[in-house]
């Protein structure tokens, strides 16, 4: 915690009476290999610990991925899953953040409270994830049972060096009466739970990483804590603080934003259980206007109202790349701005947009690439079908001046994947028409599906006549 819950004399005082405690402390190299332990770097520092709980997403403190009352940049972020010593840049996986979630309510009503943080990767890892022990399995780490803490936290009790090594520490839960006694009204029994003895104990560093117990058979690790806060480190009669991930209300929260079935059980694949939950984001452009005397690109695009976060956009036009990010507007379903654009952009009149949503707990990534300019294309169409003989049909009409094709593509997912099948409609007088039979496997997949099934309709432009790209996303088919 960057909060200090001492004041430096008390501090200093207690260090002197403290015994030599080493954090993570009691500590020792860890004694076997931990894939899903994670290190977080802030512009390329050690900042804190995490966990992958699904291919795409680390568990962490918020407190690890504030900044004052902000959450800092997901671009900010690397995480380094499945290493053992820190700097060894041969082991494990390095991945990027693409999304920040902190808990809405971090922070309420104790100082520490909810202090839980999701981040979405960019890109999966290979890695495999921990489980989170759900609600019912309480009894795993009712008071006084030994569970496990590690990290690469400081190793002495006010140390502020990480550690090379992974360190691990075995330490008890605390009762919950036992904890609010040490912490008062700090301590928030519904969000946190404690652990640990004099001398053994999570410290600085630590923050952010697992509190789990090991499966007696096979030692695979249940996370039960996220590493919070304390009373400095190993101190008598202040055991560390950690996020209780492991019972409601902080296991609902994070369930209800990661699909943590499949892994939960340890069978299956965290992939296919990305497909049952997690929605698409429906992303289109309606309108991609460059407005050439007031050097303006002019966008309007609907977004499913389960959307978070922002998007990155890329203008390119005039032998150059124009990037910003804009918010999603979740309320109004939508991303809606006006950018001011470079001179010779707005010039050209023309360009290429891409719109790329990287996705949140809640919704997959999309992108989308048309043509923004000046007048538009007027693209119109009812929601395509699908029969169930695996005939895809759409039709619609858009302005006269457009040439070219209308691309329909359908995506959907298979085995946790999200599958694209993608067929042309030609245009003719302002008219545009498709009816073909999918092909096999697709239509086999698509029965077997997880989730709904998704189509975005494009034109993606017309430079000759400076028409714009615009593009139409309708649900085709449901969840079952
Ligand atoms: C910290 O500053 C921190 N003894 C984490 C855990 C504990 C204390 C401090 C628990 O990140």
């Amino acid at each position: 915690m960057r909060r200090s819950l001492l004041s430096a004399p008390v501090l200093l005082a207690l260090l002197v009476a403290a015994p030599a405690a080493q954090a993570v402390n009691g500590g020792r190299a860890a004694t076997q290999d931990f894939p899903a332990m994670t290190a977080l770097e802030l512009d390329g520092s050690f900042r804190c610990g995490a966990t992958l709980i699904h291919p795409e997403v680390v568990l962490t403190a918020a407190h690890c991925v504030l900044e004052g009352d902000d959450p800092v940049a997901a671009q900010r972020l690397t995480f380094l899953i499945g290493r053992r010593l820190l700097d060894d840049d041969s082991a494990g996986e390095v991945r990027r953040g693409a999304q920040v979630t902190v808990h809405e309510s971090y922070g309420k009503p104790a100082p520490n409270s909810n202090d839980v943080a999701l981040v979405r990767l960019t890109q999966r890892s290979g890695q495999e994830p921990m489980g989170i022990l759900p609600p019912d399995q309480r009894a795993r780490w009712s008071p006084g049972t030994e569970v496990k803490v590690i990290g690469w936290g400081a190793r002495l009790p006010i140390g502020l060096l990480a550690t090379n090594q992974l360190q691990e520490a075995h330490v008890p839960v605390v009762s919950d009466p036992g904890c609010a006694n040490a912490y008062g009204s700090d301590f928030d029994a519904r969000t946190m739970v404690c652990a640990g003895r004099t001398g053994r104990d999570a410290c600085q560093g630590d923050s952010g990483g697992p509190l789990m117990t090991l499966d007696a058979d096979t030692r695979r690790p249940r996370q039960i804590g996220v590493v919070s806060f304390g009373f400095g480190c190993g101190f008598p009669g202040a055991p560390g603080v950690y996020a209780r991930v492991a019972d409601t209300p902080l296991h609902s929260w994070i369930a209800a934003r990661v699909p943590l079935g499949a892994q939960a059980g340890g069978g299956g694949d965290g992939a296919s259980a990305s497909g049952n939950l997690i929605h698409p984001a429906k992303l289109a452009i309606a309108r991609a206007r460059i407005d050439r005397s007031d050097r303006e690109l002019d966008v309007l695009a609907p977004i499913t109202g389960r959307a978070s976060g922002e998007v990155t956009v890329a203008l390119r036009a005039a032998g150059r790349t124009h990037r910003f990010t804009a918010p999603v507007d979740s309320a109004n379903r939508r991303i809606r701005f006006t950018e001011r654009i470079p001179a010779e952009q707005a010039r050209k009149g023309s360009g290429i947009l891409t719109i790329s949503y990287p996705g949140d707990g809640d919704t997959r990534p999309q992108e989308l690439r048309l043509r923004a300019a000046p007048r538009g294309a007027r693209l119109d169409l009812d929601r395509p079908t699908l029969s169930s003989g695996g005939r895809l049909r759409a039709k619609g009409t858009i302005t006269s001046r457009a040439r070219g094709l209308v691309r329909v593509g359908l995506s959907y997912v298979h085995q946790g994947t999200t599958r694209v099948v993608e067929r042309n409609a030609r245009i003719k007088d302002g008219r545009w028409r498709l009816n073909v039979r999918l092909p096999a496997e697709d239509v086999a997949r698509i029965g077997a599906r997880t989730g709904t099934v998704q189509s975005t309709t494009a034109f993606t432009g017309y430079l000759r006549e400076r028409l714009r790209g615009e593009a139409r996303a309708f649900r085709v088919l449901g969840a079952r």
